[in-house]
């Protein structure tokens, strides 16, 4: 049986490898030319080490790559779905694109299990937009968990929800997966996967607001918001998140957005916790602007730290250094100073770090890399002002 796995992203790509070393023929495709030629001339850098092994180890014999969608029994979809910046609501062209290719490919029946996150309602949509035009499709969703960074280890671990109309083809899917999922394989109707996947990440925004609440109500009263947020979690039902300067990634800041969209009556905390979130960059830059005031700094003398959407991943989608960076280029005029690890060749990275250093006296920590824990030692003369509350010494200026 082929398998083709379409969108050779974040989440396609490794479901593509993991499938092609447990014995499957899986062709990966992606209409990225530059990455599917980086794919085939085994050029692409995958940073999973155990991705890394299986990818060469299938390429060429039971991995293959191409930039468009191919015939197969099974089509596992894992493309970018955005939500309408308007509406609100989830952008389901690429979606459409591929599965307007597939109709032209298959002449046999085929089943698509669609991966990318979407809104409840979207696979019902869907079946009633193709099947009028053939009766050769039948749908599913298997949702992703796999937190960037951690990849491997989550694709393996993490627990699966797959939705499906019936229990045949609910085993289809479950066959392919248990081959690598070693977590529980749950099976749900449609609507409850699609709406259980959207709720996860909603759950995690509306968690991340409210730290970022007591974060600017702590910076009112002169308190640590990470020790009182550290305390209120030894109660054994609190779960309080990390207050920081933003909610970044191709996920979080976006899944949360469907239920506006398609609920605009029943969202108001969903919605106002999306909206509290989109200010944290505005509320570091105003905390910026208001400790060099203080400490009578000009703007040439400050850097951020951390432009990723978070640590130790080279992802900056939605990240919210960029929102603090192009803030101060429209209101100052200023291309503040900023440094990232990620975006320098190891070669080059100390002498990179030290010179940034140099040119500054106020460090403003966005993102907590690990280079910076290992490096910590050069910039403890610094002022810092720390958007994590991580840093704890004496004199570092907190969220
Ligand atoms: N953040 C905070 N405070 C926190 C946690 C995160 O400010 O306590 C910020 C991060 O700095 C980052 C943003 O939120 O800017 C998102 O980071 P994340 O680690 O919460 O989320 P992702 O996008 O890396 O991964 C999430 C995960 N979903 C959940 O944890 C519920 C992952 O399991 C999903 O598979 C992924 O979204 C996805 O693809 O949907």
């Amino acid at each position: 049986m082929i398998i083709n796995v379409i969108g050779m992203g974040h989440v396609g790509l490794p479901t593509a490898i993991l499938l092609a070393h447990y014995g499957n023929r899986v062709i990966g495709t992606d209409n990225n030319d530059e990455l599917i030629k980086s794919l085939v001339s085994k050029t692409k850098i995958i940073d999973d080490e155990f991705l890394r092994q299986y990818y060469f180890s299938s390429v060429g014999s039971s991995l293959f790559f191409n930039n468009v969608p191919v015939t197969a029994e099974i089509h596992i979809i894992a493309v970018p779905t955005p939500f309408n910046k308007e509406t609100k609501k989830v952008d389901l062209n690429y979606i459409y694109n591929v599965i307007d290719q597939l109709i032209l490919l298959n002449q046999k029946e085929f089943l698509i299990v669609v991966e990318s996150t979407i809104s409840p309602g979207t696979i019902n949509h869907l079946k009633l937009k193709y099947n009028q035009v053939n009766k050769k499709i039948s749908f599913a969703h298997s949702p992703e968990r796999v937190m960037p960074g951690n990849t491997y280890y989550e694709l393996i671990n993490n627990n699966r929800t797959i939705g499906a109309d019936n229990i045949e083809t609910f085993n289809v899917i479950k066959n392919l997966y248990k081959e690598f999922v070693k977590g529980e394989i749950t099976h749900t109707d449609i609507l409850s996967a699609e709406l259980s996947k959207v709720i996860e990440n909603t759950f995690r925004d509306v968690n991340i607001a409210f730290a970022n609440e007591i974060a600017i109500i702590c910076n009112k009263l002169k308190l640590d918001a990470s020790k009182i947020i550290e305390v209120a979690n030894l109660h054994p039902r609190v779960n309080i998140l990390s207050p920081g300067p933003g909610v970044g990634g191709h996920c979080i800041p976006v899944d949360p957005w469907f239920l506006v969209g398609d609920f605009p009556e029943n969202t108001q905390l969903i919605r106002a916790a999306r909206e509290v979130n989109d200010k944290m960059p505005e509320y570091i830059k105003l905390r910026i602007l208001s400790i060099s005031d203080y400490y009578n700094l000009s703007l040439n003398d400050i850097g951020l730290y951390g432009l990723t959407y978070k640590e130790n991943v080279k992802d900056f989608r939605e990240s919210p250094s960029f929102r603090i960076l192009e803030s101060f280029k429209s209101t100052h005029g200023i291309n503040l100073k900023s440094f990232d690890p990620f975006n320098h060749e190891p070669e080059a990275l100390d002498s990179n770090f030290l010179m940034f250093l140099k040119g500054i006296k106020l460090i403003v920590i966005l993102v907590h890399h690990d280079h910076l824990r290992l490096n910590i030692e050069f910039i403890k003369e610094k002022m810092i002002f720390d958007t994590k509350n991580k840093i704890h010494y004496s004199h570092v200026i907190k969220l």
